[in-house]
């Protein structure tokens, strides 16, 4: 077993692994960037060093600033966690090369491959993994797209090779969409993933997304750990996670488990890894492999006791597993409950404050995975998830029973949270029954009912008295579809007055501080630079793409460029014409919130 790991990442998961170390009795050691230089994962590490300033690129995802923490700190294994560098097979390679020091995880190969989606789609055909409906190679026109309409039937589903989570998927609902939509496809996918390649599937309606645990060690062996219920999403982003899944008999359990495992072994894989499916009409569809530890994995923890990250590091140490498949045990029911700093009546816009109150659930089968202290600062430099609430029941009605309670004893106050909107799920007669699909939040909920909850169980929100609470509207187009988003920015602006391209509507309203006092709701700045009406950052992100040049005359509604946040890609969109005087920012480019993006005349 190794003696000190490196885990490079932050907030909880950080704090998750390290607890697997300690009870392995394994060093601790932490990275931080300038804006976590207090973190919970900072003051739980038994030494930590800094990487870089806030910005994740700068920071969390410099690999090299990484692996000199670890050669520096005499590290001799680096975990990643999620998100961040954890699927980055570069990265993994990078580890592997350097001496004396293990990658936690798969080989760098196996993420190339199960990263390669068309390859993962071959590889789960030869181990007799029912894939879904579609090509296994690369698409190369929209006549294929045509002529795979005309044999499978509308709509289809394009897809980006380097693609996953929720990115690089266009639906052609019809014929006359091949052309436009295969081209867009392939650009996002240059643009988004450095690869324009894009394979074709038919589109399910209304699926279910179950996903299945497997571990793997070098030995070959390949344990699956059950399956997980991740259909309750929101714009591709997990929001209720669940095991077993109420939506399988199980017989079709069984097949999903056994069917994740073939393919793990076909593909020779090591540690630890999910195997995603779709559900729909009576039958599952491989999806992809995620080649990392996931968010949710507590809920498989909770449901067999089984320590997925310890096993995850006496893997990585050559370890052999010592329990067979029948001593995998699922019993009972586990939900894990994503506690993000999101307004979820607004559109689920971030929130930023200051945890003025932090009084996290417990008793009987409440977990908490958090690595927040009451008085700590939520800011918006990464993404919005601050804690887990992970609870089990001996079933899925007392597992519900005992969240409802666990929410309720959840206090939180200086910043907006979910805690209201997963009340509000808990109640849901679509969710309770089990019934709900991965289109259910997007298409059926009724947002006013997500307002009427926060109402009812919001806690006090409000900035400290001396913070400037500025409101913005700004309308964001997703997926081609438009939002209509508020955001607020407390304490220091930072921008002092980002005018608008778009006549005001996201000029910001100065409101006086304290608990969102009237103000002057029409106030904020009218200053628009010299040049014209200034288009900036609402949020800290990268430029996927640019859609104007200098001097490009634009009208209202054409795409500026677009954002990619929180895992989210969102159009930036000029609310109204004129001709654009300035460019700021440029393909791949990481922005600061208030960075200004263009200047529209
Ligand atoms: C699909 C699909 C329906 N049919 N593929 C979304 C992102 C990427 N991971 C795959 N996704 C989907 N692929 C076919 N052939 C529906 C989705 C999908 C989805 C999948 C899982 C969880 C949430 C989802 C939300 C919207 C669409």
């Amino acid at each position: 077993m190794f003696d000190k790991v490196l885990v490079a990442n932050r907030g909880e998961i950080a704090v998750r692994v390290m607890r697997a170390c300690e009870e392995l009795d394994v060093g601790t050691v932490a990275v931080y960037s300038d804006a976590d230089k207090n973190a919970g994962h900072v003051r739980y590490a038994d030494e930590a060093y800094n990487v870089g300033p806030a910005r994740a690129a700068d920071s969390y995802l410099d690999q090299e600033a990484i692996v000199d923490a670890a050669k520096k700190a005499g590290a001799d294994a680096i975990h990643p966690g999620y998100g961040f560098l954890a699927e980055n097979a570069e990265f993994a390679a990078l580890v592997e090369e350097t001496e004396g020091v293990t990658w936690v995880g798969p080989t760098s190969d196996s993420m190339e491959q199960m990263g390669e989606k068309t390859n993962a789609r071959k590889v789960m055909q030869a181990a007799d993994v029912p894939i879904v409906p579609g090509t296994t190679d690369p698409a190369e026109s929209a006549e294929e797209v045509k002529q795979f309409g005309d044999e499978h039937g509308y709509p289809v589903a394009i897809k980006a090779e380097g693609g996953g989570g929720g990115r690089g998927m266009k639906v052609v609902w019809d014929e006359s969409e091949a052309e436009d939509q295969f081209e867009t496809a392939k650009r996002e996918g240059e643009a988004y993933f450095d690869n324009d390649s894009v394979y074709l599937e038919r589109y399910l309606d209304h699926p279910r997304h179950i996903e299945v645990q497997v571990v793997a060690d070098h030995s070959g062996n390949v344990r699956h750990l059950g399956e997980r219920d991740c259909s309750l999403q929101r714009r591709h982003q997990k929001v209720i996670e669940e095991g077993p899944s109420p939506a399988l008999d199980e017989a079709m359990a069984e097949e999903i488990r056994e069917a994740a495992r073939r393919g793990v072994a076909e593909a020779d894989y090591r540690n630890a890894g999910t195997v995603e499916f779709l559900v729909a009409d009576g039958e599952f569809y491989f999806l992809e492999v995620n080649t990392r530890i996931q968010v949710e994995h507590t809920v498989t923890e909770e449901i067999t006791g089984i320590d997925i990250v310890k096993w995850q590091l006496r893997v990585a140490a050559g370890e052999e597993f010592d329990f067979s498949q029948d001593d995998v045990e699922l019993e009972g029911h586990a939900m894990e409950f994503r506690i993000n700093a999101e307004n979820a009546a607004n559109s689920f816009a971030p929130a930023t404050g200051k945890l003025a109150t932090y009084d996290p659930p417990g008793g009987i089968g409440v977990r908490m995975d958090d690595a927040l202290r009451q008085g700590d600062t939520i800011g918006g430099d990464y993404d919005s998830m601050i804690a887990k609430l992970i609870v089990y029941g001996s079933d899925r009605e007392e597992c519900i029973a005992r969240s409802k309670r666990a929410l309720e004893e959840y206090t939180i106050e200086g910043v907006t949270t979910i805690i209201p909107f997963h009340r509000l799920m808990l109640t849901d007669e679509k969710f309770v029954s089990g019934e709900h699909t991965t289109d259910y939040l997007d298409e059926e909920l009724d947002t006013t009912r997500i307002e009427e909850a926060q109402e009812k169980w919001g806690t006090e929100t409000d900035a400290s008295d001396d913070e400037e609470v500025v409101e913005r509207e700004f309308t964001v187009e997703v997926n081609g579809k438009r939002f209509e988003v508020s955001l607020e920015e407390r304490g220091e602006l930072a921008v002092a007055a980002a005018g608008s391209a778009n006549g005001g509507s996201n000029r910001p309203k100065q409101r006086s501080g304290g608990s969102g006092g009237s103000g002057d709701s029409s106030g904020g700045s009218d200053a628009t630079s010299a040049a014209g009406d200034t288009v900036a950052a609402e949020m800290q992100g990268t430029i996927l793409s640019v859609g104007v040049s200098e001097g490009d005359e634009i009208e209202a509604g054409d795409v500026l460029c677009v954002l990619e946040a929180m895992k989210m890609e969102n159009d930036i969109v000029a609310e109204r014409g004129g001709t654009v005087t300035e460019v700021a920012i440029s393909e791949g480019e990481s922005v600061n919130m208030g960075d200004v993006l263009v200047v529209i005349d």
